[in-house]
């Protein structure tokens, strides 16, 4: 089809050009990253995005909303079998949202919440005082364990009994290891506290039954739908029965107005995707090659915070290299790798500074890449950093990274 974008504005259809190149040429390794199908960027690109549909379907405030209830109804059907939960609402934008809808149908202004803090693996939406959490809720973050760097269950009780938390948030965005949702539920249950749950980063992994399941444990469970999960840039969220009416009332008229049919759309194929046996296998191939490339880092002698991965990222400590996570960030980007700075737990370094870098597999894995794969990008990733400031040795890692790139094609068909 000939491109009306290139027609009319060749300006943005350069940038898309441009964007589609560099993820084709590079290695994408930030670990909530991931590439969805053609499929799925058709139903984003469709004029499902010219609806208005506010309310759910069935019930909504503007008529002609047929034909975007079905797709509604589609994702929502196969979240329930993705997942197994009593109900699911596919409308949050983001997973920002989907958290902001979720505490507030369980806590008022001023309670307590107990989370893990941003520093040491939580996520802005978890309390942070520079975001509405932290300025809404009163927040109180267990922790890690200094000596194992795994989440300290036994000060989170006691953290618990002292505080008394309204809602305890599980969840993480850079923790390698898995999540005791069990733990936590009894910890809730003996406070009097609610769960909110979210497992943006691991959704494809707890789908599949790769990573235990929250959702028969927790009130509420927010996921994003583009990390592990591979569907469109948005969120979700899902709940026991008891707790349909105020969550679903929190996302429409709470915080948000019009839904993204477009995208809810785009969210059942991704859901549709991740329902077939392939799924599975991928997840199963995100787990070994993260493996792969923690042992290979390990091997070349990095640091891999809690000693390594039990899921899809990793955490790399790049002290013993004397090196900061802003200048391996930037190194590996000359060298074709893209990879984000990350705080360590108890990092000593400013949060644009860092001593870490974050490294996941999804990405890659989506393009076929495997554990012989992601153990060779170790190799390049140690090669980068044993020169960070050479710039004709980024270089050369660069024309290696691409040369590997270029065997697993994106988007042949927009090459
Ligand atoms: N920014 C995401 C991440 O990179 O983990 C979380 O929202």
């Amino acid at each position: 089809m000939a491109s009306a974008l290139k027609a009319q504005d060749p300006e943005v259809f350069d940038i898309v050009q441009a964007e589609t190149r560099r993820q084709a040429e590079g290695l994408e390794l930030i670990a909530s990253e991931n590439f969805v199908s053609e499929a799925v960027l058709e139903a984003m690109g469709s004029p499902l995005t010219n609806k208005y549909a506010e309310g759910l379907p069935g019930k909504r405030y503007y008529g002609g909303c047929e034909e975007v209830d079905r797709a509604e109804r589609l994702a929502q059907e196969r979240a329930k079998r993705l997942f197994g939960c009593d109900h699911v609402n596919v409308q949050p934008h983001s997973g920002s949202q989907a958290n902001m809808a979720a505490y507030l149908a369980l806590m008022k202004p001023g309670d307590r919440m107990l989370s893990l803090s941003l520093a040491q693996g939580g996520h802005l939406t978890h309390g942070s005082p520079v975001n509405f959490s932290g300025k809404l809720f009163d927040i109180h973050h267990y922790g890690l364990d200094p000596e194992t760097e795994r989440i300290d269950y036994q000060k989170a009780r006691e953290l618990a009994r002292e505080v008394k938390p309204a809602v305890i948030v599980v969840g993480a965005s850079a923790y390698p290891r898995l999540i005791d949702f069990a733990r936590f539920r009894e910890i809730a249950d003996e406070v009097g506290a609610k769960i909110v749950c979210d497992i943006a980063h691991i959704a494809g992994l707890v789908a599949t039954g790769l990573h235990p399941s929250p959702v028969p444990l927790c009130e509420i469970v927010t996921t994003t739908t583009h990390k592990t999960l591979r569907g469109p840039r948005a969120g979700m969220a899902m709940c026991q029965a008891a707790y349909q009416k105020p969550l679903d009332s929190q996302i429409f008229p709470g915080i948000q107005g019009g839904p993204l049919e477009h995208v809810i759309a785009a969210k059942a194929v991704a859901f549709g995707e991740a329902l077939l046996p392939g799924f599975k296998s991928y997840q199963e191939r995100v787990l070994l090659s993260a493996r792969a490339l923690a042992e290979r880092l390990a091997h070349h002698g990095f640091r891999l915070v809690s000693g390594g991965t039990d899921n899809h990222l990793m955490l790399v400590d790049l002290r013993p290299k004397k090196l900061t996570g802003k200048l391996a960030e930037a190194a590996l980007g000359k060298a074709g790798i893209t990879v984000n700075k990350n705080m360590i737990p108890f990092d000593p370094e400013k949060p644009m500074v860092t001593s870490g870098i974050r490294l996941g597999t999804p990405a890659l894995c989506t393009r076929g890449m495997g554990p012989r794969e992601l153990s060779f990008v170790a190799d390049l990733i140690a090669k980068a950093l044993a020169a960070p400031e050479d710039e004709s040795a980024l270089a050369r890692v660069k024309g290696e990274a691409r040369e590997l790139a270029m065997q697993f094609p994106l988007y042949p068909a927009r090459a």
